[in-house]
């Protein structure tokens, strides 16, 4: 049975790609810093396939003392999901909080190589894969949303960068660039449920689950075969984004 390790595992996409992967036979450490959440996935997804653990992903010392305490037949992980995430603010770069701009660095950036660089010499012996949530912020980007956006290039191209240097280990690393997604993203962007029930009102977003079948389908293909990069949208919404400012 391989196991997958998920950050972000107490919400959105990360908790139903826990769900999903459990489901299909695999075994989950699921991440967050939600005890509770960790908790009750647990309880609903049994012992034997889903081990939690409570940290939170900026902090090293935790991280790590976090994967050391890993029971031996737990310790082998065969498929990194770096989900953890979050969008911080919509102002403008000139009246951003630059607090909120680290937050997300932190977040989406740094503890994301943390977590990457610790765990690959063992996907490497295991001939394992990666799989990053990125999203389509890092190709296209929208006012409000700059270090997000720039946080997101960084985790696209850093994928493909890693297929670089993983050349030959036989290791798959892969980008998935979502676009809009229900799920808590946008009440955490602007802490207010009302402003995210009205973002996604009348837009068919895309699920949470949809895209746990989208990480579930690139990590169950055939050894031979590295999705790189992986841009999905829903219908509703598009990527025209030029404007003019004129006189
Ligand atoms: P949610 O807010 O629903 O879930 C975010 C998850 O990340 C939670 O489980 C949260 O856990 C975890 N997380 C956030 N910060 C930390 C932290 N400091 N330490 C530990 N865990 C943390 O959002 P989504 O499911 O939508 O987001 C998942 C990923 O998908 C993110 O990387 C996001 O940028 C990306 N994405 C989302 C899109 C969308 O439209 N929703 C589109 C494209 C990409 P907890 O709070 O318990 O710590
Ligand atoms: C967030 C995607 O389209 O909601 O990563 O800005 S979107």
């Amino acid at each position: 049975m391989k196991t997958a390790l998920i950050t972000g595992a107490t919400a959105g996409i990360g908790q139903a790609t826990a769900r999903t992967l459990a489901a299909n036979g695999w075994r989950v450490i699921g991440t967050g810093r939600r005890q509770e959440r960790i908790d009750a996935l647990g309880q609903e997804l049994g012992a034997d396939r889903f081990l939690g653990l409570v940290f939170d992903v900026r902090d090293a010392e935790a991280r790590n003392a976090a994967l050391d305490g890993l029971p031996d037949d737990w310790s082998d992980i065969d498929l990194l999901v770096n989900n953890a995430g979050l969008a911080a603010g919509l102002d403008a770069a000139q009246e951003a909080d630059l607090a909120d701009w680290h937050t997300m660095v932190d977040t989406n950036v740094v503890a994301l190589l943390g977590l990457t660089r610790r765990l690959l010499p063992g996907l490497i012996e295991r001939k394992g894969a990666i799989v990053n949530i990125g999203s389509v912020a890092g190709s296209y980007i929208y006012p409000g949303g700059a270090v997000y956006a720039g946080s997101k290039a960084f985790v696209n191209h850093f994928t493909l960068a890693l297929r670089a240097d993983l050349h030959g280990t036989g290791v798959r690393a892969t980008s998935i660039e979502p676009g809009m997604v229900e799920t808590e993203f946008t009440t955490v962007r602007t802490g207010s449920q009302d402003k995210s029930d009205e973002f996604y009102a009348g837009a068919h977003p895309m699920t949470a689950e949809d895209i746990a079948e989208t990480i579930r389908w690139v990590a169950e293909l055939p050894a031979h075969l590295n999705v790189n990069r992986l841009e999905i949208m829903p219908v509703t919404q598009d990527f025209a984004g030029f404007r003019v400012a004129r006189d």
